[in-house]
């Protein structure tokens, strides 16, 4: 009898990366190194997010951080674990939160520390409390080597998605569930708790190239521009028929329905939000490089999210991500 050796085979997360390195004869393994401390950090935060109702890491601290959102104490939990479990890999020299205002240089690192991690320790923390599934995103870089005589990290850090050499999110819903790319397709990993190992359970993952679903905060509609109303409206008509409309309001959990399901994840310029709400370098990068390695799209409303040349850590951009035919079409309505 024929066996499936995907199916038979128990890869940990580890393992993947390190067979993936064996491809490349100069790879050091600093890489793997540096990638088994983010998925030890999500570990931590995935067993704090787990007892978040049985121990006092419910509600906020009473303080604000740089986006003027109320500071979770889970979110001071996961940027203290990832940037801890990252300071004592040599070979990351920066780190870049969500939560805090300026990238942070790991001193102990020193200049031969070459990779830059930016992360969302804990997205749409504020939904902990209800019980909604949240996550952690991450993106990876390397130091620019044509900055020096700048001071400090920033010009390290402002690059634009396409220099990611690896990005990547985990999700913590009915289980916890890894993505990966490091440039050569899309990988899924499932924590398994008995055994405290992510283990590989979707390889090389494809996102559908069309989908019948939209998703996104259409409280706001009034206020998006007139292309996304079209859109919206059109999704609706008896032309378009049957679409459904699906949002958590958690990004990552929308994020990953929409690449394993099809169709297209929206987050329009708004009255209040003119720029968009979601930040470009830490939220739109990694998953719209998750997106493009599995066959998707990711664009602004204007150009490819990848291409955008940031100019600050925290800027915020609109985005479309999805399948790649329902972003052209959507895109469609734009210039209509
Ligand atoms: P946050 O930084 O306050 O957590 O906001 C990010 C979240 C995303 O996870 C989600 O896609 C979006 O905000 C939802 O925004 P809205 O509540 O405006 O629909």
């Amino acid at each position: 009898m024929a066996h499936n050796s995907t199916k038979l085979g128990l890869i940990t997360m580890a393992q993947h990366i390190i067979e993936g390195q064996r491809a490349h004869p100069t790879a050091t393994g600093e890489f793997s190194w540096l990638l088994s401390g983010i998925t030890l950090a999500t570990k931590i935060i995935e067993s704090n997010v787990r007892r978040a109702g049985l121990v006092d890491v419910l509600g906020d601290t009473g303080t604000v951080n740089v986006q003027g959102e109320e500071v979770q104490k889970l979110d001071e939990v996961a940027n203290e674990a990832i940037i801890r479990c990252l300071g004592y890999r040599g070979n990351v020299g920066i780190v870049a939160s969500e939560e805090d205002d300026e990238p942070i240089t790991i001193k102990e690192a020193g200049p031969a520390a070459r990779y830059i991690v930016l992360f969302v320790p804990l997205d749409r923390s504020s939904n902990i409390d209800v019980n909604v599934t949240i996550g952690t995103i991450f993106s990876i870089l390397q130091r620019r080597g044509d900055v020096s005589g700048w001071d400090g990290p920033t010009p390290h850090v402002l690059q634009p998605g396409l220099k990611q050499v690896a990005a990547g999110y985990v999700v913590y819903g009915s289980s916890t569930v890894a993505a990966l790319t490091t440039g050569n397709g899309v990988d899924m990993f499932t924590l398994d708790p008995e055994i405290g190992a992510y283990v590989l359970t979707r390889k090389n993952v494809k996102m559908p190239s069309d989908g019948k679903s939209y998703s996104c905060n259409e409280a706001y509609k009034a206020t998006f521009p007139e292309g996304y109303q079209r859109y919206l409206d059109w999704a609706k008509s008896e032309e378009a028929g049957n679409y459904t409309l699906r949002y958590i309001g958690s990004l990552v959990a929308d994020f990953h329905r929409t690449l394993l399901r099809g169709g297209v994840f929206l987050y329009p310029p708004t009255l209040k939000q003119p720029e968009g709400k979601l930040r470009l370098m830490y939220e739109a990068n990694p998953l719209s490089f998750v997106a493009e390695q599995a066959g998707g799209a990711a664009v602004d409303g204007k150009q490819r999210i990848m291409e955008k040349q940031p100019n600050s850590l925290h800027q915020r951009t609109p985005l479309i991500i999805g399948s790649k035919q329902e972003v052209d079409r959507v895109m469609k309505f734009m210039s209509r």
